[in-house]
């Protein structure tokens, strides 16, 4: 039997990883799972893990023939923790199909097996491995400082498949990372400096088409940023000076404890200010972002108390969908009309069941095609690049907008006709502030620094003062409960995670409780990150939404034998 002729790594690459390997074990009886955003847990447990998600993201190169991405961050956790997750050629998250097999590399108990896997999995997926593969990863990692040996750990994944090499993007944001394996597999440099050139042109080009008669209004002016003490208040502040005619205030640079009575997760999960903000913060627009600044909320400081007022993702998309549209209304006519222009471009919105009720009330108003989707990021992006536009977010503040290459390319030729036909007119205009934005925000994943400019561009272009966008709408009351459970797969949902499927009766016992509430609106669903079951739960008052809440607990406990709540 010719052994070597069916295998697809050669004798050489398979001493190579298994030397690599036996210096990288897992430390005993735990299960680790990629999860919605990748591997997360304690520091001191991660070493191998990380290692060998460098060798899984150098096979994902080697298959892709492009640049991939890993990033080493645990976003809003604790600082003692830390978690890797890897990005896809496009800049978006890891083919969900390759998650398995992140999941039994992570788990696999030695280098023989975690060799044979690897062995097994390649010659599944055809990734030739003879010693001379062309492979290239970028690494990125946040502010805490169990990062630098991750990162050391992750380079020798990287350098145990043969010809792969591992290039260094030092501390930076997620989007960051993301934004430079998109760029460098488009061909443009890939560094953060072209990142910044990047935002503050699109930036500036938004501020230069103003409408006139908003120019004066509102422009600028004050804003406060908590960086939640990570990489993302380090980062904006290299862009502070630059942004002529804001004054952006940026706190929680670092001097702090990451993430800890900070950060958009803190704001946006306890509704008070973060560390650092206080009354007299009242009437500025203040901005929080996560640690590892994928997440953007504002909040509106209440001059007597630590009270905020959230505007979350929720009012961020609506804010961005209301521009959007009007861009789309002033170059084709507007949306759902008919018009004359040939092409409709299709705009679309993805939520969340997590989305507050007013957010889907107000959209659909505006006549806006609204989907829901699982929570996590890889699903709603993934719906939304199924538009023309597609704006999804997150209530938590994690969101983007993504333009179609088709669309894109139409809008660059429409552009090129409307500068010789009719430069400046509405049209043109449309199309040049359509592009900007399409540059502005990131087309990988949702970007607190390029939501933030959005923001605050859109805000200028409206002429509005914070507390206008604040009452576009009215959030319903909500309230959000965790229960421990004995095992969280033992509930399962349908319908984008607002209807229960298991334990059968659950759902209708459920239903039961809501319709004794006016504006009733609750679901249950197990977390991707911790080992709990999530209770949601709107209604007209806080109370009531308190006591639906608390009421969908208790069926939880009684239907899946809960060990506490
Ligand atoms: C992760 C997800 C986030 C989601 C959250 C839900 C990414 C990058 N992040 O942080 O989108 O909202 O998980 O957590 O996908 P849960 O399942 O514990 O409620
Ligand atoms: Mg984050």
């Amino acid at each position: 039997m010719e052994e070597e002729s069916i295998t697809a790594m050669n004798q050489q690459q398979r001493s190579h990883l298994l030397h690599a390997s036996s210096r990288f074990s897992p430390p005993l009886g735990l299960k680790f799972s990629y999860g919605t955003a990748g591997f997360r847990a304690d520091a001191s447990l991660l070493e191998s893990t990380v290692f060998r998600m460098g060798i899984l993201a150098a096979l994902r190169s080697v298959q892709t023939g492009s640049t991939i991405g890993l990033m080493i961050t645990a976003s809003h956790n604790k600082e003692s923790d830390n978690g890797v997750k890897v990005a896809d050629p496009s800049g978006g998250m890891l083919s969900q199909s390759w998650e398995p097999f992140a999941d039994a590399l992570s788990n696999a108990p030695d280098a023989q097996s975690l060799v044979q896997l690897i062995e097994f999995f390649v010659r599944k997926e055809s990734i030739s491995l003879d010693g001379v593969c062309k492979a290239e990863v970028l690494l990125g990692r946040d502010t805490r400082s169990s990062g630098v040996s991750l990162l050391e750990a992750a380079k020798e994944g990287i350098a145990s498949i043969m010809g792969a090499k591992a290039t260094d993007m030092g501390v930076v944001t997620t989007p960051q990372l993301h934004w430079m394996v998109r760029a460098k597999n488009k061909g443009i440099e890939a560094s953060e400096y072209n990142y910044y050139e990047q935002l503050l042109t699109s930036f500036r080009c938004l501020l230069d088409y103003i409408p006139e008669g908003n120019k004066s209004k509102n422009a600028g002016g004050k804003v406060a940023v908590d960086g939640a003490d990570g990489v993302g208040g380090q980062k904006l502040e290299k862009l502070t000076s630059k942004l002529n005619n804001l004054t952006i205030n940026v706190r929680n640079c670092g001097d702090g404890v990451l993430n800890e009575g900070v950060g958009a997760d803190y704001v946006q999960k306890e509704k008070v200010v973060p560390r650092g903000f206080g009354p007299a913060d009242a009437g500025i627009r203040c901005v929080s972002l996560d640690g590892d600044a994928d997440r953007l909320v504002y909040f509106c400081v209440s001059s007597n108390s630590n009270n905020i007022e959230l505007v979350d993702g929720d009012k961020i998309l609506s804010l961005f969908a209301l521009y959007l549209k009007e861009q789309l209304g002033l170059l084709v006519g507007p949306q759902n009309e008919k018009s004359n222009s040939s092409y409709q471009p299709h705009l679309g919105v993805v939520q969340t069941a997590y989305a507050n009720g007013a957010s889907t009330d107000y959209l659909k108003k505006l006549g806006l095609e609204v989907v829901l989707t699982p929570t996590g990021v890889k699903y709603l992006h993934e719906k939304a690049a199924e538009y023309d536009i597609g704006i999804y977010f997150e209530a938590n503040g994690h969101g983007t907008i993504l333009f179609s290459d088709s669309f894109l390319s139409w809008l660059e030729t429409r552009n090129k006709d409307l500068s010789s036909t009719s430069k400046g007119s509405d049209q043109h205009k449309a199309t040049v502030r359509l592009l900007a934005t399409s540059k502005l925000i990131n087309q990988a994943v949702g970007d607190a620094l390029s939501g933030f400019l959005l923001v605050e561009a859109i805000l200028q272009h409206m002429g509005w003062t914070f507390q206008k966008w604040i009452e576009l709408y009215h959030d319903l009351p909500s309230k959000q409960l965790k229960v421990k459970v004995a095992d969280r797969t033992a509930i399962s949902t349908a319908n984008a995670e607002t209807v229960v499927v298991n334990p059968v009766g659950l759902q209708e016992a459920i239903d039961s409780e809501i319709a004794k509430y006016s504006h009733g609106r609750c679901f249950v669903r197990p977390s991707g990150t911790e080992d709990v079951v999530r209770v949601y739960a709107e209604a007209s008052t806080q109370e009531a939404a308190d006591n639906l809440a608390h009421s969908v607990v208790k069926l939880v406990d009684q239907y899946l034998g809960a060990s506490n709540s």
